[in-house]
């Protein structure tokens, strides 16, 4: 029996929650003995400096832009190259983050070598989104079928993938972790200074800015709060809704007060100063942006969508509302920014659920069981 199987790793690169879940899970299973190769098409960024001779290890996909093809096929191509990583170092599992293309990948890769078992982890949009699109139904129903162990990262996710897919199959709830230790509040004032003024509240969003997070509603509950009490808005992330995210703020009189940061990787500076985290998604398997938030004692304002009441717990740890409805959200961000009382309780409690119920020590085990069980089984 393989106790320490090694792993390949195949995960989006870019800003995003399962590439950084993916990445910071990789980098613990690597600190605990395992030899972790992750395979993409560039470095996942919040990998880039944490690599060491031993590991973890990244192999870049090759591929080939042939006329005739109308398009590069990176499916294929992570394969291709998954295979000869498998091949060449042994791997005994290849854990897949995100159903399209990545299960698909991997168990195509499991195909050709005849060799290793896959894991995959189904993130949220994978299935709640692509995955609901009749493009991509039955591919992604295949590769959740095919792989050897499925997980998901709540159980609100677990319940529409089988609602989705109609599948009866096993599907492990394993919840999104944040490095407390690395995610705390920081108490420097002059790092605060470069943002705000101390009477200032600090208000913040994170994404990766596409429709389904509502960045239009940060900047509405923003404009709102702004209007009651000195405030900021620090906006970090970038994709398809930023410009329009911009001209509200601008349209609202609010551009003044809000800063538009773009991406990067040590998102917990700007957390760890930062006084309200705003989440307004459309949908939210997890919430992982607000989980980040919550370890460094902010409370959170965000919809009741998804997987986010696993996370977000009204009245306790932050407020709850119903998508779209920025009133009721502007409101709770006065509430608690107003009580210098509720403020302390709440931010303490969110603190304490980052730790005591995401901490790693409590879901990298969970993760290391699922690769033993799954290897030990084939
Ligand atoms: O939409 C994002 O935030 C990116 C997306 C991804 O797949 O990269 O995030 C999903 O995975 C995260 C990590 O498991 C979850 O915490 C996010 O809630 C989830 N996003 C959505 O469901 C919209």
């Amino acid at each position: 029996m393989q106790e320490r199987p090694t792993v390949a790793v195949l995960c989006h690169t870019g800003a995003g929650g399962s590439g950084v879940v993916a990445t910071e899970l990789g980098l613990q299973v690597a600190r605990s003995g395992h030899e972790v190769h992750f395979v993409g098409p560039a470095m996942p960024f919040r990998l880039m400096g944490h690599q060491g001779f031993r590991g973890p290890y990244f192999h870049q996909i090759s591929s080939f832009a042939y006329a005739l093809f109308d398009q590069p096929y990176p499916e294929l191509a992570a394969a291709n190259t998954l295979a000869e990583v498998i091949q060449e170092y042994g791997v005994d599992l290849t854990h897949a983050h995100y159903a399209i293309p990545h299960a698909t990948a991997a168990n195509h890769a499991r195909a050709i070598t005849g060799r290793g078992r896959v894991i995959t982890t189904l993130h949220g949009t994978d299935v709640t989104l692509v995955g609901a699109e009749p493009a991509f139904r039955q591919t992604t129903r295949h590769a959740i079928e095919r792989s050897d162990h499925v997980t998901a990262v709540s159980h609100f996710l677990a319940e529409q993938t089988r609602e989705v897919f109609g599948t009866q199959r096993e599907i492990e709830v394993i919840h999104n972790f944040v490095d407390s230790g690395r995610f705390v509040r920081i108490t420097d004032p002059a790092v605060r200074a470069r943002f705000a003024h101390p009477e200032e509240a600090l208000i913040v969003h994170v994404s990766n800015f596409r429709p389904v997070k509502r960045v239009e509603d940060v900047v509405q509950v923003f404009a709102r709060v702004a209007s009651e009490l000195p405030a900021r808005l620090l906006m970090v992330g970038d994709g398809p809704e930023r410009a329009r995210a911009f001209d509200l703020a601008r349209e609202l009189g609010v551009i003044g007060r809000t800063q538009f940061l773009g991406s990067f990787p040590d998102v917990q500076t700007v957390l760890g100063i930062s006084d309200l985290f705003l989440l307004p998604s459309s949908n939210e398997s997890f919430g992982l942006a607000a989980l980040e938030a919550m370890s460094c004692e902010m409370p959170v304002v965000a919809s009741r969508a998804g997987g986010i009441p696993e996370v977000v717990e009204h009245g306790v740890n932050g407020f709850l509302a119903d998508v779209g409805d920025v009133d009721a959200m502007a409101d709770a961000a006065l509430r608690v920014l107003r009580d210098r009382d509720l403020y302390t309780r709440m931010s303490a409690a969110a603190r304490e659920t980052a730790v005591t119920r995401f901490h790693p020590g409590l879901i990298v085990p969970q993760y290391l069981a699922a690769y033993r069980r799954t290897v030990r089984e084939g």
